[in-house]
């Protein structure tokens, strides 16, 4: 056997390559291996020249002096540049070529269709930006954003942005407590939300929401309701106004603040491996400059593209790549308000096809949802209008990528797996699709500027083909600052592990091309008998069983080998759980990956705890495995019934 093969270390034995298509690669901005290699190399050489030059393509009220400042947590970008994202987002298309172009190409969950044009989006940003304004909310003071996703979610960080105040958007599907905790976090002088919005054909109840949240916040003056649904709903006298009483009332014209590059843009809180939410703190320039980046080369956006993120912008994805980074860029962008199965499972494709979508980005979560749904819900479209596919969030499955391929993209759109996180900001691993070739389940290779290394704990580099920490040697530019009232933590969480590195937190290899693999969060890895196993190595064969919809792997700890698996496997449809099909699918493991990687526990379940952004909350499932219960925190869980429903073990 080879040294791949029995290092189980680096286990997605996968050696598929699909090179650029050629007629992609022909009209793509970058358009060969050779320049992509070089344009790195001088990015990585010379950084400042690299980021400099980039930063020119956005409009600045005042240059920097310096690129880039200090070292490690403590480095700053664009130091003495002064901009502002809105305008930049807004205004730098409304006023030129761009004014009657659509930015917003919105659909409800209902069916209804709203465009907005960059000269329409930039009335709506400056008069909400007055109301804002007008409710006495100042440059650096917090607003919190608890909204469905509608055009006024992106109106609503762009009018912040106009104004200097710093946004922290609570994703729509979290409970009361959540929005209390982080409103309280970072003392948030005002709300906007909206009455309610559309969720797979009934109505999320967003005011109500609220108003109980808000019983235990005393920062809060105001509420600004936004109408969606004209649901009846409590409207708290001298707290709480309409959006469209305000912005009928606002002046049409608001000037952008000056802001520092340093200044702070947002906060965004993820839940960590502890108990309390981290928010982190992104800041204007270098963000602006990543996002702005990225959003160019990966997605290789050119001015007729229509696309599409289906992250909700309550998650870091979509503040990047919904909101700032597509905008940045003057593209029109598609925004979806509901379920993709709703009201049936090619909800997806439809408007792919109604809109004549071109560049589509989404979650291997979802993409798993569409697999099991079934390839004639697909089959019913046509699709043609798409050349460019992406997937973030969490490493895909070869199966799933081999699907999404075939199915989605025809054999005839490049797919981009980005890499990132919410610290990151902005893409840091992926292929720039006219020049770097992919491989199924391999992120590829870093972005221009970015220095990523696989190495062991103690920092030192661990040789191509084997698994250690995925760290990032040098800074960048879209890099969080900070996490909100907490330096001490972030140092300590980030900076600290591999001194003078950036800690992800994630496991990798690195392939003798370069090219890295996520092998999921360290502490998703187990060690089986001194052999480390990603989780997702042994999710991804169970996968690859014809009868499996989904699984979950997890580490317990086991007196002889040090750790033990414990999966979790949910079925396909019209396949019942039975003592056969356990062992057949531990047989399978053993098959697919080695004898090592067979599964000493074998959980069927309906459903596998997931976070509201698709994540499977491994985690509660180790405690589960370990201890037989779950005693973990639960607020980001998407539907609470699963935890009862797997702690009351095979049905
Ligand atoms: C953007 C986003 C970050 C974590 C990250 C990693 C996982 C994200 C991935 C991926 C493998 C990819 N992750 N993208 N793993 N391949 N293409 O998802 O941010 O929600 O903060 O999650 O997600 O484990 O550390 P966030």
């Amino acid at each position: 056997m080879s040294e791949e093969s029995t290092d189980l270390d680096s286990s997605l034995r996968e050696n598929r390559v699909f090179p650029p298509p050629a007629e992609f690669a022909a009209k793509a901005q970058v358009k060969s291996l050779e320049q992509y290699e070089t344009l790195y190399r001088q990015s990585v050489e010379h950084p400042e020249e690299f980021w400099g030059e980039a930063a020119q393509e956005l409009e600045w009220f005042s240059p920097w002096t310096k690129v880039m400042d200090g070292e490690a947590a403590h480095t700053k970008w664009f130091v003495g540049g002064k901009l502002n994202l809105s305008h930049n987002c807004v205004d730098r298309h409304a006023l030129g070529a761009r004014r009657d172009k659509v930015a917003l190409l919105w659909e409800g969950e209902p069916g209804e269709v709203r465009k907005l044009t960059f000269g329409e989006l930039h009335e709506q940003v400056q008069r909400l930006a007055n109301v804002l304004k007008s409710l006495g909310i100042r440059r650096g003071d917090r607003v919190a954003i608890y909204m469905g996703m509608a055009p006024e979610l992106a109106i609503a960080l762009l009018a912040c942005a106009r104004i200097g105040a710093v946004h922290s958007v609570i994703f729509g599907g979290f409970a009361a407590q959540a929005i209390s905790d982080r409103v309280n976090d970072s003392s948030c002088v005002a709300v906007i939300t909206q009455d309610t919005s559309y969720r797979r054909g009934s109505e999320v109840q967003l005011k109500a929401i609220v108003d109980e949240a808000l019983k235990k916040c005393s920062t809060v003056r105001n509420v600004v309701v936004f109408r969606r649904s004209g649901s009846p709903i409590k409207m708290q006298p001298g707290r709480d106004l309409w959006w469209h009483e305000e912005m009928e009332k606002a002046a049409p014209a608001c000037v952008a603040e000056r802001m520092d590059a340093e200044d702070p843009l947002y906060l965004l809180y993820t839940s960590g491996t502890t108990g309390k939410p981290k928010g982190l703190l992104h800041t204007t320039g270098g963000y602006a400059v990543q996002t702005y980046l990225t959003s160019k080369y990966v997605f290789d956006l050119r001015d007729d593209d229509v696309y599409w993120c289906t992250a909700d912008i309550g998650w870091v994805t979509g503040h990047s790549y919904v909101v700032y980074g597509p905008l940045l860029n003057g593209a029109t962008v598609m925004m979806y308000e509901g379920a993709p199965n709703w009201p049936e499972c090619d909800r997806f494709w439809k408007i792919v096809d109604d809109h004549k979508v071109t560049i589509f980005y989404t979650a291997p979560t979802a993409i798993r949802a569409f697999t099991k749904w079934g390839s004639a819900w697909v089959e019913k479209h046509s699709l043609a209008s798409l050349r460019l596919l992406g997937t973030v969030g969490e490493p895909i499955n070869p199966e799933s990528w081999m699907w999404y391929h075939r199915m989605i993209g025809k054999e005839r759109c490049p797919i981009v797996d980005t890499y990132w996180q919410t610290e990151t900001g902005a893409i840091m691993i992926a292929p720039i699709p006219g020049a770097v070739a992919a491989k199924p389940g391999s992120a590829t290779r870093p972005f221009f500027g970015i220095v990523p290394e696989v190495v062991t704990k103690e920092g030192n580099p661990v040789p191509d083909g084997h698994g250690g920490l995925l760290v990032m040697r040098k800074p960048w530019p879209s890099m969080a600052r900070t996490i909100y009232g907490d330096q001490a933590r972030y140092e300590a969480t980030y900076w600290s592990e591999v001194p003078g590195s950036y800690f992800t937190g994630d496991g990798a290899r690195r392939d003798a091309d370069g090219y890295f693999w996520l092998m999921g969060r360290v502490d998703d890895v187990i060690n089986v008998s001194g052999h480390r196993l990603g989780t997702m190595e042994v999710e991804s064969a169970l996968v690859a069983h014809p009868k499996v919809a989904e699984a979950a792997a997890v580490g317990r700890p086991h007196e002889m080998k040090g750790q033990a698996i414990a999966v979790f496997v949910t079925l396909e449809g019209g396949h019942q759980p039975s003592e056969e099909l356990r062992q057949e699918l531990r047989h399978w493991v053993a098959k697919e990956i080695g004898a090592l990687a067979r599964p000493d526990d074998l959980t069927f379940t309906q459903a596998l705890p997931k976070t509201r952004s698709g994540k499977i909350m491994r985690r509660l499932l180790r405690e589960l495995a370990t201890t037989g219960e779950v005693k973990g925190d639960t607020t980001t869980l998407e539907d609470f019934t699963v935890i009862a429903k797997l702690r009351e073990g095979d049905e």
